[in-house]
């Protein structure tokens, strides 16, 4: 889905793409989403799927979390899989998975099978580029979402509209939005992302090879998408002075600084409803 946008300033028409939530896409979108998966996971190069996965963990263990440059590097990493998977098909963008507002995983993700053959999305080959396998590598995604009957507070489960802080219980996006300085919602942020990847488990809890999960990019995007609103919430209140103009690493050209990444639009993509400056509805 494309949307045209005229920018202020100079008479400069860019067409945004516009990512939506998976479970609104229709019947075609889905399909053309799930077979662009299955393209780049049929790449054994430097634009395939198990590639891309593998700046997160192994062998590449170039990510950023529970620091400030977790929000910009995975905004950064986002744009780099987004482009390798517009290279198969221009049309796709990568889908949100909204976890404020969906109970458990989107089917699209969990269905085991469509149309009588395995689901790309569900479960997919771990195959790191250019490290032979070894004893401890898992050779397919697999999740464990976390059993309620296990003693022990664990993580929650989706929806999450209401988490739970220890000592209190907030409205999730309501505490999210209403972070004041960047460093602040991203804490708030990468707390309620942790507390989604431990309850998926499987790889998807671990670090190393929570990429190869075709769920983590569905889980990221709706991180961006809430950076994104928060963003417009808070206009001018930009990273910090000392990370601003810091560079980031991704193994491939472009390697963004923050600021760089800042301004969605910039890299060419918006989020569905995100039209005006107020947070939009559950879409
Ligand atoms: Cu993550």
């Amino acid at each position: 889905m494309t949307l045209q946008v005229v920018s202020r300033g100079p008479q400069r028409r860019a067409t945004l793409k516009t990512r939506q939530n998976v479970s609104r896409l229709g019947g075609n979108e889905l399909a053309a989403f799930r077979s662009v998966i299955a393209a780049v996971l049929d790449r054994p190069d430097n634009r395939g799927y198990q590639y891309f996965a593998g700046w997160h963990g192994v062998p590449d263990g170039i990510c950023q979390h529970h620091n400030n440059l977790f929000l910009p590097w995975h905004r950064g990493y986002l744009y780099h899989f987004e482009l390798a998977l517009q290279d198969v098909d221009p049309t796709v963008t990568l889908p949100w998975w909204n976890w404020l507002e969906e109970r458990g995983i989107p089917p699209a993700f969990d269905d085991p099978e469509v149309d009588g053959q395995p689901n790309v999305l569900a479960s997919a080959p771990v195959t790191p580029v250019g490290v032979p396998a070894q004893d401890w590598f898992p050779t397919k995604t697999h999740r464990a979402p976390w059993d309620p009957d296990l003693p022990g507070p664990g993580p929650q489960a989706p929806p999450l509209r209401e988490f739970d802080l220890g000592d209190q219980r907030v409205d999730t996006l309501k505490w999210l939005m209403s972070a004041t300085t960047q460093s602040d919602f991203s804490q708030r942020c990468w707390r309620v992302h942790d507390n989604i990847h431990v309850w998926v488990g499987g790889e998807m809890g671990d670090a190393n090879w929570a990429a190869f999960d075709p769920l983590f990019w569905a889980h990221h995007t709706m991180v961006d998408r809430l950076w994104r609103m928060w963003q417009y919430e808070h206009q001018g209140a930009d990273p910090a002075p000392a990370i601003i103009d810091q560079p980031m690493t991704f193994l491939k050209p472009p390697s963004f600084t923050v600021r760089e990444v800042l301004d969605v639009t910039q890299l060419g993509y918006e989020y569905s409803g995100q039209t005006s400056r107020s947070v939009p509805g559950p879409t």
